[in-house]
């Protein structure tokens, strides 16, 4: 098992100016820093790896998809700027070595309320051809794809790993598998270990969290069930700790996180890191 830590436990946006981030975190025991990239555009990619490589930690990729960057969008401008946004992505997680680009890249996150059946097929076919067309671009530079599966507050397209299955049965592409976050399982799934082990050898990437969003390990989670899912499925990939900064940009509406979850960020990293090594 390899641990990371979110971008957004620290820094929004992350940027060419924060760097120093990938040190901090190197320190703090993490292998991984996973960037949660909202503004593609201040990133010096190869700046990036050029400074992690120095530093001995490895970079993966997870995106932000805010309004303008929804593949299943009525507005084709919006399909267009996502499909961009996912490319740029799968172009840096080939950059930097990431073995997949990571989040719930099939819809803008807090888009809810697509009721009527034809507004739903209608989405369904536009998310399906493009992620299509996505999937083959990741595949052709060796990079796998892990849709996270979101809480009915910030999707209504995805919620549980049943209706995940169900989409990458549609799909029909090797490279596309989850990122499952202890946040949304905690909300949608009726047991968590279940949850992981119907994924089985689709999980690609783990974000830790809270039930709260906090420190993980200061929650109700059944941590020894969940370290028992992952082993049955042989998971040995990232487990990330996710929080976000209040000061989040591309996504605030949908985390909605207002208060501080721990004394301060740098003790939430150190306690959650130092729990899930005890504990995974
Ligand atoms: C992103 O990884 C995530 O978990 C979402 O809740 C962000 O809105
Ligand atoms: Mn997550």
């Amino acid at each position: 098992m390899k641990y990371g830590i979110s971008s957004y436990v620290w820094v929004s946006p992350f940027s060419s100016y924060t760097l120093d981030q990938l040190q901090h975190a190197k320190h703090m025991g993490f292998d991984i820093y996973e960037i949660g990239v909202e503004s593609p555009e201040v990133i010096d990619i190869e700046l990036v790896k050029e400074e992690a490589d120095k530093i001995g930690i490895a970079v993966h990729i997870c995106g932000a998809f805010g309004q303008r960057r929804d593949i299943g969008s009525d507005v084709k401008e919006y399909r267009e700027e996502g499909m961009q946004y996912i490319k740029t992505l799968i172009d840096m997680a080939e950059v930097t070595g990431s073995p997949y680009v990571a989040g719930p890249m099939y819809a803008a996150t807090g888009k809810t309320g697509v009721t009527g059946a034809g507004e739903r097929k209608r989405q369904r076919e536009y998310v399906l051809e493009n992620m299509k067309y996505i999937a083959e671009y990741a595949a052709s530079k060796n990079v796998k794809l892990a849709l996270e599966p979101l809480n009915r507050f910030e999707t209504d397209f995805m919620n549980t790993v049943y209706q995940g299955l169900m989409f990458m049965d549609d799909l029909k592409q090797d490279n596309v598998g989850f990122l499952l976050d202890t946040f949304h399982m905690n909300i949608e799934e009726k047991d968590i270990p279940s949850a992981i082990r119907l994924a089985g050898n689709k999980l690609y990437d783990f974000h830790a969290c809270a039930n709260d969003r906090g420190t993980p390990g200061e929650d109700h989670f059944n941590w020894l069930e969940i370290k028992k899912a992952l082993a049955d499925i042989n998971y040995d990939g990232s487990v990330v700790i996710e929080s976000f900064t209040t000061d989040i940009k591309e996504i605030a509406r949908a985390v909605s996180l207002w208060r501080p979850l721990a004394k301060d960020q740098d003790t939430l990293a150190r306690e959650g890191l130092k729990f899930l090594k005890n504990t995974l």
